[in-house]
């Protein structure tokens, strides 16, 4: 049977084609009819299989580590939430909810926060995310609203890419940029960015800019529109206002493109290519993502770009626009059902007019009437112990949230701390006094909304493990045991739904952008079928809308645009002698944020296995550092520890780690127990991307590789960090001191002495493995140095149901064939494969392709395909396939 749906991961928001039997998820593929990916799915939706399997899920209520009934759990919940009501108000209660559940699942907790339990303590980790990009646009143009659409990237002649590694993180839009540039060579890219990352290898410029200086780039590209006469005159003085104030402002700290190259750290030439390019070019798409939105400053920078839209009147034009990239699937719906602490519902905000609006279509009985806690100070609340119950939905904050530490004294000072998370071990689950099992993706049914405004389903395709239940059905229960049972009385996705259409309509005549009120008639027969629509959706635009403002009319009281003037902010975390690298910190092509879901794959882990720490030549020999070293980033509130890989595609000085790894992968591997929670001053973002660090080598004695059958994590000391292979775990271990007896370790740590052994005492090597009922149990190998091996052939051994002698000696004997970083996932070929076939004569990527099918298939490892190309061939001619 074959349904379609939507991926659960990025903001792309592709339409997929599943494959089912026998409530298996059997394959997946792209929806060829899908306007966002037209049949394309990159290799995180295409894993999406091996990630749905109902081990590991949480299948349970448990309350403080004990198997509870739903109804016991919903009781003393809702008995929790009662006496923290009244002996507290409702401001002791908050939901910590995320951009990636669904609007349904959101709009109904958000009813029932603001609405019902009458308080606005509700925020989201968009705030970690779009916050900026929100606060920016309704500046801007009055309301939070995209105005461009995917449409544009083949419409475009300068695309711009602004603190967002596409390749990696939006790839099918990458792919579809890529795919414009072949078909239309005059297509110039431009990439903003302080790294060369792998969304440089289409770019015909690359500006290296100082971490943090995106504002003064726009504002000095402003200045130098007005001054080569490149302003769209009619456009500012009929649609727009505020224009002379910022032009003003810009020119006073940034007066002319030498000054502003020193600032931003860019050569002056490149500098003015890419103003010459941006003044010269009228359909200039503007793509932009966490680089300028998790920043101290990063409204102001949010605005700094659009205002150079707002000056050459490019938006919401064919091929011309700002256009945000949002992160998470339904990042956008968050946005649309008011899930941010700052908003009401269907993009009204904390107006006398707007909550009576809401009140009277809630009927509501409690509404709140002032805005709630932006998520840093909501957490800091629930650590001085002001929030009684927090409810955190669809998110791991102990992980994503800067200042962890921090984080991890909040939620152990909460009461009453509830997770709902379809996972049975998270970092923030394991806190937890009541966990809540929910489903997740390929269980739940509902809608998400893309970075274009488009509106499209997920289709439950697969029952739910256990007692797993969907978030709005343990809402509505809640809601009803409160005595909200009327107002909750929702059967099936489709009512709420279409309450929410109902309400993004309601007194609405054109006064707010958001308005579906063409989808509040839908019948759930209907809303099984709805094809993807982007928003509005109105009696008059009932197929939707592909750009908005193209009639030039704003949502601001005057209905013109804003200018914002901008002053220049550097980040807040300032660099010194004791931590004077800058750290940044993003993600990597295989790994979805905490890795709870792409961290049950095996093939997702062979491009990168383990945390690390990426580090500009110059910077590791001042400290001593080589490759593949393991080092600590650490500053005055934490410490990382990773594996050290040198770049030169990061300036001196910089430091790159991903924010992926957990507790329940490696042993300090957070990244955010480095950042801290500083935030931008206007939407409440943190500033994620500008650290201050130093790096140190860890000074390992040892180093281990093991395979167990069991998660043995919380045995471990040292550094350690494990991954999935499929019949049982690696682990790569090292410590700093050397035990005396190995037997004894293992004893210790993996629980039994070994079998077998061999110990070399002049090398330093123990090689050892141990059985359970003839069945292996463990399998080890220390050295003195680090030499990481492919350990895939051992680790089938693990399926043998008895050892053989044979195999016995192979565990003490036989070693796998060293390691090398999986390039292509598809299908799963590796750095030295590659470089092989190069060295024998395949000197481009189709050349590979045919050889070897890397890249042949999501596309997402082409650029690591050319880098090889470029590193093996000096002066190769490498195709631009
Ligand atoms: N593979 C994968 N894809 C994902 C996700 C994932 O976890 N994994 N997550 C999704 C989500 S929720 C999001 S929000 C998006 C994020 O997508 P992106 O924004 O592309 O992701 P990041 O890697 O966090 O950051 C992008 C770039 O910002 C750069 N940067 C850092 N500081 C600055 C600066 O001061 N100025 C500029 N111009 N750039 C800077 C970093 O070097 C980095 O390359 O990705 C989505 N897609
Ligand atoms: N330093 C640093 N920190 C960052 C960032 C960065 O670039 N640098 N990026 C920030 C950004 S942009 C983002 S979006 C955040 C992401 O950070 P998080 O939101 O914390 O990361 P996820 O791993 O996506 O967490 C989602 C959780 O919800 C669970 N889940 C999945 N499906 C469902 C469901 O249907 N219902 C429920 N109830 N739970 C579900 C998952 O198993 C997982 O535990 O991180 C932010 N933090
Ligand atoms: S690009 Fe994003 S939405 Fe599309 S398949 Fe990949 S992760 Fe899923
Ligand atoms: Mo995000």
């Amino acid at each position: 049977m074959k349904q379609h749906t939507t991926c659960p991961y990025c903001g792309v928001g592709c339409g997929v084609t599943a494959e089912l039997a026998d409530n298996r998820l059997i394959a997946v593929s792209g929806d060829s009819q899908h306007p966002a990916n037209f049949g394309r799915l990159c290799i995180k939706g295409m894993t999406l299989p091996e990630t749905v399997s109902a081990d590991a899920r949480l299948q349970l209520p448990r309350l403080h580590g004990q198997a509870i009934s739903w109804d016991d759990a919903m009781t003393q919940l809702s008995q929790a939430i009662t006496e923290a009501l009244e002996s507290h108000g409702p401001d002791s209660i908050a939901f910590y909810l995320s951009g990636q559940l669904l609007t349904e699942d959101y709009y109904v907790a958000n009813k029932l926060m603001k609405g019902f339990l009458g308080s606005a303590q509700v925020d989201t980790n968009s705030r970690l995310c779009m916050a900026s990009t929100v606060a920016g646009h309704k500046r801007a143009f009055g309301a939070d609203a995209v105005p461009g659409c995917y449409a544009d990237i083949e419409l475009a002649d300068l695309v711009i890419l602004a603190g967002s590694n596409a390749a990696w993180n939006h790839p099918i839009l990458y792919q579809r940029i890529q795919t414009a540039r072949q078909a239309r060579p005059a297509v110039k890219v431009v990439v903003i960015d302080p790294r060369a990352t792998a969304s440089c290898d289409i770019a015909d410029l690359h500006l290296a800019l100082r971490p943090g200086t995106d504002a003064l780039l726009f504002n000095a590209l402003l200045v130098y529109l007005a001054d080569q006469g490149c302003l769209d005159q009619q456009y500012i003085e009929q649609h727009t206002q505020g224009f002379d104030e910022t032009l003003q402002q810009a020119r006073q700290a940034t007066p002319n493109l030498q000054q502003a190259a020193q600032q931003t750290d860019l050569p002056l030439e490149d500098l003015t290519r890419f103003c010459e390019w941006f003044a010269s070019t009228d359909k200039t798409l503007f793509l932009f993502s966490q680089g300028i939105n998790q920043s101290s400053s990063g409204t102001d920078k949010v605005n700094s770009l659009i205002n150079c839209h707002l000056a050459t009147g490019r938006v919401g034009k064919p091929g011309s626009s700002p256009l945000s990239l949002t992160g998470q699937p339904n990042a956008m719906g968050g946005r649309e059902v008011g899930g941010l602490a700052n908003q009401l519902a269907a993009h009204m905000d904390f107006t006398p007019e707007h909550i009576d609006r809401v009140r009277r279509f809630w009927n509501a009985p409690n509404m709140a009437t002032a805005p709630g806690r932006k998520a840093i100070d909501l957490f800091h609340a629930v650590e001085r112990g002001e929030i009684k119950v927090l409810w955190i939905m669809g998110t791991n904050p102990l992980v994503s949230l800067p200042d962890t530490e921090r984080v991890k004294r909040a939620l152990k000072r909460c009461e009453w701390l509830v997770v709902s998370e379809p996972m049975a071990s998270t970092d923030t689950l394991n806190l937890a006094d009541l966990c809540l099992p929910s489903t997740t993706w390929g269980e739940k049914n509902g809608t998400v909304t893309n970075s274009e405004r488009r509106i499209s389903r997920q289709q439950p395709l697969l029952s739910a493990p256990g007692e797993a239940r969907q978030d709005w059905q343990i809402l509505c229960d809640l809601a009803q045991r409160l005595g909200f049972g009327n107002a909750f009385n929702y059967q099936h996705p489709a009512d709420i739904f279409i309450e929410h259409a109902a309400l993004s309509g309601f007194e609405n005549q054109g006064s707010r952008c958001f308005d579906i009120s063409g989808l509040s008639q839908l019948d759930q027969h209907a809303y099984d079928r709805l094809q993807p629509i982007q928003w509005p959706v109105t009696t008059t635009t009932p197929y939707g809308t592909q750009r908005l403002f193209s009639e030039n009319r704003f949502y601001t009281p005057s209905g013109k645009a804003h200018f914002v003037p901008v002053q220049f902010r550097a980040p807040e975390q300032t660099l010194n002698d004791n931590y004077p690298l800058r750290l940044n910190t993003g993600r990597i092509r295989d790994q979805w944020h905490t890795m709870t879901r792409t961290g049950r794959s095996e093939r997702l882990f062979q491009h990168r296995s383990e945390p690390f720490i990426d580090l500009h030549p110059q910077d590791a020999s001042a400290r001593q550092i080589s490759t593949g070293d393991l080092a600590q980033v650490e500053n005055q509130q934490g410490r990382y520890i990773g594996r050290v890989r040198l770049t030169t595609d990061q300036r001196p000085g910089e430091v790159f780690i991903p924010m992926h790894w957990n507790h329940q992968f490696s042993a300090q591997g957070r990244c955010n127990a480095l950042i801290q929670p500083v935030t931008d001053p206007v939407s409440g973002q943190p500033e994620s991307k500008q650290g201050a660090v130093e790096v140190r080598r860890f000074p390992a004695r040892w180093h281990g590789q093991l395979l167990t059958r069991d998660n043995i994590s919380a045995q471990l000391r040292g550094y350690w960090s494990r991954q999935p292979l499929a019949p049982c775990q690696q682990y790569i271990l090292a410590e700093t001191d050397w035990p005396g007896d190995w037997s004894n370790w293992c004893l210790q740590h993996l629980g039994q002495r070994p079998d077998g052994y061999l110990e070399n005492p002049i090398t330093g090597q123990f090689q050892a493995y141990a059985t359970e009922q003839q069945r292996l149990k463990w399998w080890l190998l220390i050295t003195p140095t680090y030499q990481p091996a492919d350990l895939r052939q051992m680790a089938a051994l693990f399926e043998s149901p008895s050892l053989t002698p044979s195999q016995r000696g192979r565990l003490l004997h036989g070693l796998d064939s060293p390691q090398h970083t999986q390039v292509c996932s598809c299908y799963q070929v590796d750095e030295q494969r590659i470089r092989e076939a190069i060295q024998s004569g395949c000197r481009s990527v189709t050349e590979l392709g045919d050889r070897l099918s890397c890249g042949t298939r999501c596309g997402s490892c082409i650029p690591e395909l050319k880098a090889l190309l470029a590193q093996e061939v000096e002066h190769a001619t490498v195709d631009l396939d």
